[in-house]
């Protein structure tokens, strides 16, 4: 029966998938442009990725551009990255190096890019703790998103990483996790969340990309989380800070992984 063969398929096919990524090189947290650009990045360096995606759709806050008008826009800097992803872009009249690009085009090519490139996706699935042993994190703790958003009672599963991204935005959820749970000091000024500070463009757009780096071992943070956890600027739908803070923070692991 075809509906046994589709559905057996399915079942032995994302088994294969979620066996094969329980231990990774990295497992990133959150498919915004950050975390997705990361993603690809590494992946094309060899290494073994995964991202967990709460949400059904991945993409994070490119889809709605600016106020539901879906467009972004990025500058000069950011250009080769898009390139790189296939992503057209208008270079803007009135304002020379800065480009517009229609934001449904940015998020279906920045997850198009990672998973072309070999990056596993796994969306509506939540991360919700980080194993933590030896003073380091050492992985993620996942639950379906359903089980998280209807509170049921059911124990996660767990993801090995030798290093995990926290791409969440704006609410940094890994290092509040690691901070809040496992008690620990982070490499910041005072040992904890510094805190997203309000609108300035400019400056946002160069700390996002300043702040991306390794906060505790084995845990790094790109785009807005990068920005809250050290105290930076948001910059609004503005995104070349994002797509380069993806770049860095794939060169910083990568590096830090070695051979
Ligand atoms: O917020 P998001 O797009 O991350 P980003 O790469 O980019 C920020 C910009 O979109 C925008 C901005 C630009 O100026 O300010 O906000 O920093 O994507 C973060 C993704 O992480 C997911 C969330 O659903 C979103 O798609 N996420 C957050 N927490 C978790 C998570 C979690 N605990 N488990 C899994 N996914």
């Amino acid at each position: 029966m075809l509906e046994n063969i589709v559905s057996a398929a399915i079942v032995s096919s994302f088994s294969r998938k979620l066996l094969d990524n329980l231990q990774v090189d990295v497992a990133i947290v959150g498919a915004g442009p950050s975390g997705l650009v990361a993603a690809k990045e590494l992946a094309d360096k060899g290494r073994k990725v995964a991202i967990f995606e709460r949400k059904l759709a991945p993409g994070g806050g490119v889809w709605g551009g600016g106020m539901l008008f879906n467009e972004v826009v990025i500058q000069e800097e950011a250009k080769s990255i898009l390139d790189e992803f296939h992503v057209h872009s208008r270079e803007i009249e009135e304002a020379k190096g800065y480009y517009a690009v229609d934001s449904v085009e940015l998020a279906s090519g920045l997850i198009f890019g990672a998973v072309q490139a070999g990056a596993k996706l796994f969306n509506s699935v939540s991360v919700e703790d980080v194993v933590f042993s030896n003073d380091r994190i050492g992985g993620l703790v996942i639950n379906w998103t359903p089980v998280e958003r209807l509170q049921m009672h059911v124990d996660p599963l767990v993801v090995l990483s030798k290093y995990v991204l926290d791409g969440t935005g704006h609410p940094c959820e890994v290092l509040n996790l690691v901070q809040r749970k496992a008690r620990v000091k982070l490499d910041t000024p005072t040992g904890e969340i510094l805190g997203e500070k309000p609108m300035q463009a400019a400056t946002g757009e160069i700390t996002t990309v300043e702040n991306t780096r390794e906060y505790y071992p084995g845990v790094f943070a790109s785009g807005m989380s990068a920005n809250n956890v050290m105290g930076g600027y948001r910059m609004g739908p503005i995104f070349g800070g994002m797509l380069r803070s993806g770049k860095r923070a794939a060169e910083l692991i990568d590096a830090a992984l070695g051979k």
